[in-house]
């Protein structure tokens, strides 16, 4: 399990000073799938970095000096550089460290992994949807049955390959780019939509056996504490569940 400790700086909060050198920053929110895929990548190539969270029902001005609408995940490095857009930081993060590779070299095949991306596309707006709904006690049938579609879409990848992950045999940057939104499924409430999909469920299975998603791992109770007060609009949604004492 991630056990995180930062408290998220909102209104009226300092700016945190330059990024010392050897490091880089990454500015999250710890219950975004879009940040979890940053995370991810910093963790699988063991990238030395700190964690500035967000609060992101509160941005603080100079928030927008990093991202031009205030979102997470942005990473700022030494030189003041600054990368933000999930799939490009974990691009960006692939291409400028060493170790172990998680895109492709060859050419071809990392061109498969954008494509398998672009097919996933409509999964992060359905499964927030999906989530909205039920949280709001709205019918979500109907969202439910386009999402079961596109985890057939998956399945049939996965099946036609006949490989463990997306990109093969081995875990490799387009798993890592696709299972925030997985291992939400059952915090949101909806983790019956992969019933019908038994490979993707193998695949899930499969993720969960990896160091760098255990690591990553959220404590569902916390992640339940978190929804909840995020729908009630409590302001202190986002530091639910921090060890590091009492707000
Ligand atoms: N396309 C962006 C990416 O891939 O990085 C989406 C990032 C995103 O939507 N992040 C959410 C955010 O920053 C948090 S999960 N929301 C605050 C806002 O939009 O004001």
């Amino acid at each position: 399990m991630s056990v995180d400790t930062t408290r998220s700086l909102g209104k009226g909060s300092c700016p945190p000073g330059p990024v010392p050198e050897g490091t880089i920053r990454v500015y999250s929110m710890r219950f975004c799938p879009y940040s979890h895929r940053t995370r991810l990548v910093l963790k699988a190539k063991g990238i030395r970095h700190e964690v500035i969270n967000i609060n992101l029902r509160n941005k603080p001005d100079w928030y927008f000096t990093k991202h031009p609408f205030g979102q997470v995940p942005v990473l700022e490095t030494s030189q003041c550089q600054l990368i933000y857009e999930s799939v490009i930081t974990c691009e960006y993060l692939d291409d400028a460290y060493p170790g172990r590779r998680l895109f492709p070299y060859d050419p071809y095949e990392r061109a498969r992994q954008k494509m398998l991306l672009e097919l996933f596309c409509k999964v992060p707006q359905l499964t927030k949807e999906c989530l909205v709904a039920l949280r709001c006690g709205r019918e979500c049938a109907d969202l439910k049955i386009s999402l079961r579609q596109e985890f057939c879409n998956l399945e049939e990848i996965l099946d036609y390959q006949n490989t463990t992950f997306f990109g093969g045999d081995h875990i490799s940057m387009i798993d890592y780019l696709l299972w925030p939104w997985f291992e939400r499924l059952d915090v949101y409430g909806i983790a019956d939509c992969v019933n019908h999909t038994p490979t993707l469920r193998l695949w899930i299975s499969a993720m969960k056996q990896d160091p760098t998603v255990c690591a990553l791992l959220m404590d569902k109770n916390v992640f339940l504490g978190f929804l909840n007060l995020y729908f009630q609009n409590n302001p202190n949604a986002f530091d639910f569940g921090l060890i590091c004492g009492s707000w």
